[in-house]
């Protein structure tokens, strides 16, 4: 490979990882080949909300059928934060006693392929009294909605409120702009679905499974404690996994059923998600309302925000975080970087008649976004000033860092408005202004619209202890082993989905270690193999596993130095080390040597150095309260009054990171990212009927953007380190998604700002955009 100018840190490499899935040579958990291999169909509800009377199982097919009653020896994980005032409904594999949403698993089918499972599925009978769906997660809380579950007292999980500063004195500020927004329900569309394979191995004594996950530690763990097994009894194994977003990070019913059949049938069972079954029961994500006043002064301060936040989280709270952390972030984030000091945000977790909901990359925070800057944008349509002006005016400065929010977050370092400035420059604002006044050929009307966002990573066991969170992901480990040849194999507890970590992982090895990454593997989704670790997710694998892997790489230079200057016959401190080899005022060793010393020829080590070269350590970084990277979105728009159709012409990210490891990764995450943030803005979403019936089923109904709907997307990247953690890097695979919204909504509103249009619901598909241009020409 070839390094960069500056080492290999911040070298653009191709990733390792690429080469087997461009030629199709990956294996994913379908790929899987084990003799006598059955595979498992779901029976699900087909009815939102219903008392289940009776489950028949075809007589000639009963031992091949299961249902609650024959798992009912699992254990109920309790999930959800551990707050007193948390509700967490009981979220047994398959439904007894009711049935809460389209898709419930309410049996299984095993049979010798998927086509005569689903066969069997459908011989199954099902008996549901339906009941009324609770649809909409605001009218669920009005006291005479139906309820979810027997003894709560209304349907939410958990209430609870963001106050700071002195809300009151708000009532008296001049501006005070009350609006409803609303970020509609989606899926997570992987590339691959869901999936698991599971089988007892009988030589082992354990029960293996196959899965495709972001964590497998941490699954085994739930898998344990559902399955009442120790944990050394199962073996969780993630191979090549096809993206998550999030959504492959929470115990869902079907894996642990599956799971717990395996236990109970002499053979391997196997459960592939269609894409059926992921839109419809999966889990699914967003869905946030905001209900919000904000307040500022007449020359454009703000002040505060005041209000309601409602996520609609679904009939069960997921194991192991529920989603409580969706509402708390969305609320704690509702400030952006603005100086807002007063708030009182009222939130509510809300159970409804749908599929769960889960974290999706961003979680809480594309809402917020969304929310705070539409209402920036507000304010200054108010006021009659430009909306860039007024986030001038607001922004947290550099000067100002470390800068404590009112929604208790701390930003550590970088310069908000230098981003800001950039991407105002980058989109050319001045020249959209002049080319609005002359209008457009086509009829089509322009909008320009700016957003911007941070993303809190690296955040340590303080932070996850404040959220009360059960799975305490304070830290990382990392295994370095130098083999005999000097070649090193590395064994993390994150879990690479497509984030690239065989690549920047090994760079920061080979960084460490002064190899090429060539000599480096990096190893992970395996419990049997993985030192302990908590997967990925909340972008924290570049700075918690990239600081494990330096540490131990450190720990095993220092012991190439012992070692090699006991065979350079020097002393530690007059040897140094450079490209791979230690060296002497009169000669060098290379870590080749001196491995093959330390793996097989102990004879040749200093007294009191054991033999091998292998370190297992753990890193977090030194203030746990996370760092902040943060960027600035801007769009340009031209949409068709009449059929509201939207196309972007222009998209500019102005971003800091702190320091990249591998910038051509960093690019390709932004833009995914913003792919994503597209659908959100613009098309996906999973619309539901008055019965609760999932009205987006397939992707003919699903809207994925595709290439043809995704712009280049100009990317200036700044870099401001961060002081907590090792070279100053800060996590960022989520920022792309959160921005994209709000700039997007923002740039439609201001295509239309002379009729003062309301923009507040995404998608903004082109019957919303439509509808809400025809009722601001008819106001
Ligand atoms: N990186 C870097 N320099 C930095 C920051 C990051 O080179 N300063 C690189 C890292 O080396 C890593 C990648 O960028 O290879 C992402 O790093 P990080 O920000 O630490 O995020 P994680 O690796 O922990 O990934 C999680 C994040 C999340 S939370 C979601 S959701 C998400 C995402 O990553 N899901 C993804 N990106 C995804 N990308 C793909 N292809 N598939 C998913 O499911």
């Amino acid at each position: 490979m070839v390094e960069h100018a500056g080492g290999w840190i911040g070298a653009s490499l191709l990733r390792k990882e690429d080469a087997r899935h461009l030629l199709g040579a990956g294996a994913f958990v379908a790929d899987l080949k084990l003799r006598g291999l059955r595979d498992v169909a779901f029976v699900r509800s087909d009815v939102a909300h219903g008392v289940l009377t009776a489950v028949h199982k075809p007589d000639d097919a009963a031992t091949r059928v299961f249902t609650a009653e024959d798992l009912a020896w699992v254990n109920v994980l309790e999930a959800g934060p551990e707050l007193a005032a948390f509700r967490s409904g009981p979220y047994p594999p398959f439904a007894s006693g009711k049935v809460r949403y389209v898709g419930q698993p309410v049996a299984a089918c095993v049979a010798q392929n998927r086509a005569h499972a689903e066969d069997l599925a459908e011989r199954v009978s099902v008996e549901i009294d339906a009941l009324p769906a609770v649809i909409d997660c605001v009218d669920a809380l009005a006291p005479d909605a139906a309820r979810l579950f027997d003894g709560w007292p209304d349907n939410a999980f958990i209430t609870s409120r963001v106050t700071e500063g002195d809300p009151a004195s708000l009532a008296a500020a001049p501006i005070r702009l009350h609006r409803r927004l609303r970020m509609n329900r989606q899926a997570t569309v992987s590339l691959e679905c869901r999936g698991i394979v599971a089988h007892y191995d009988a030589r082992l004594d354990e029960l293996v499974i196959h899965l495709s996950t972001q964590g497998p530690h941490v699954m085994r763990r739930g898998f344990a404690m559902a399955l009442g097994l120790p944990e050394h009894k199962i073996r969780v194994i993630a191979p090549d996994v096809g993206g998550g977003f999030g959504g492959k990070n929470r115990m869902m019913p079907e894996e642990l059923a599956i799971a717990a059949i395996a236990m109970k049938v002499p053979y391997p069972v196997r459960w592939i998600e269609d894409r059926r079954e992921h839109l419809i029961a999966s889990v699914h994500a967003r869905e946030h309302v905001y209900d919000l006043t904000i307040s500022a002064d007449t020359s454009g301060v703000l002040l505060g925000i005041e209000g309601d936040v409602f996520v609609d989280a679904g009939a069960y709270a997921l194991w192991p975080s529920g989603p409580f952390m969706e509402t708390s972030m969305a609320a704690r984030n509702l400030p952006g970087p603005y100086r807002i000091r007063h708030l009182d945000i009222r939130t509510h977790t809300v159970a409804t008649n749908k599929a769960p909901l889960g974290p999706y990359r961003g979680v809480g925070r594309p809402g917020a976004c969304f929310a705070i800057e539409r209402l920036v944008d507000e304010v200054a349509h108010a006021l009659g000033r430009e909306p860039i002006d007024i986030r001038r005016l607001n922004m947290v400065t550099s000067a100002e860092l470390p800068y404590d929010t009112a929604g208790g977050l701390r930003f550590d370092t970088g310069d908000y408005p230098a981003a800001l400035e950039t991407a105002i420059e980058r989109i050319g604002f001045s020249a959209v202004r002049a080319r609005q006044k002359t209008g457009e050929p086509d009829g089509r009307v322009i909008g320009v619209g700016i957003a911007f966002y941070s993303e809190q990573s690296g955040h340590g066991m303080a932070e996850w202890t404040k959220r009360k969170s059960r799975v305490v992901p304070g830290y990382e480990s990392a295994r370095v082993r130098m083999l005999p040849d000097g070649s090193v194999v590395i064994h993390v507890g994150v879990q690479n989905h497509g984030q690239g970590h065989e690549t920047s992982l090994a760079q920061i090895a080979a960084h460490e270690l002064g190899l090429d990454p060539d000599r480096i593997s990096i190893r992970y989704g395996d419990t049997a193999t993985a030192p302990f670790g908590f997967g990925t997710f909340a972008s924290r694998s570049i700075v918690f596993s990239g600081g494990a892997v330096a540490r131990s790489c450190r720990m095993i230079v220092e012991k190439l130095r012992l070692i090699g200057a006991h065979l350079l016959q020097a002393t530690p401190d007059a040897v140094r080390i450079e490209h791979g080899r230690v060296l002497s005022a009169t000669g060098s060793v290379s870590f080749a040597e001196i491995a093959a010393a330390a793996s097989i020829r102990q004879e040749l080590l200093p007294d009191g150095v054991e033999p091998l070269l292998e370190v297992v350590s753990t890193y977090e970084p030194t203030d746990s309260r996370g760092v902040f990277s943060y960027g600035t979105h801007a769009a340009v728009v031209a949409v068709e009054p009449e059929t509201g159709e939207v196309e972007i012409l222009d998209y500019v990210v102005a971003e800091d990171c702190g320091t990249m490891i591998n910038p051509l990764i960093v690019d390709g995450q932004i833009q995914g990212g913003i792919a994503q943030g597209i659908g959100t803005a613009l098309y996906e979403e999973i619309p539901f009927s008055d019965l609760g019936q999932p009205l987006a089923t397939t992707f003919a109904d699903y809207m994925v953007p595709g290439a043809s709907e995704i712009p280049a997307v100009d990317i200036a990247h700044a870099c401001t380190p961060a002081l907590v953690t090792e070279y100053g890097v800060k996590g960022m695979g989520e920022g792309g998604a959160i921005a994209p919204p709000a700039a997007l909504a923002n740039a439609i509103a201001d295509a239309f700002r002379d009729i003062g249009v309301r923009i507040d619901e995404t998608p903004l598909t082109p019957r919303r955009v439509s509808d809400a241009v025809a009722a601001a020409r008819s106001a």
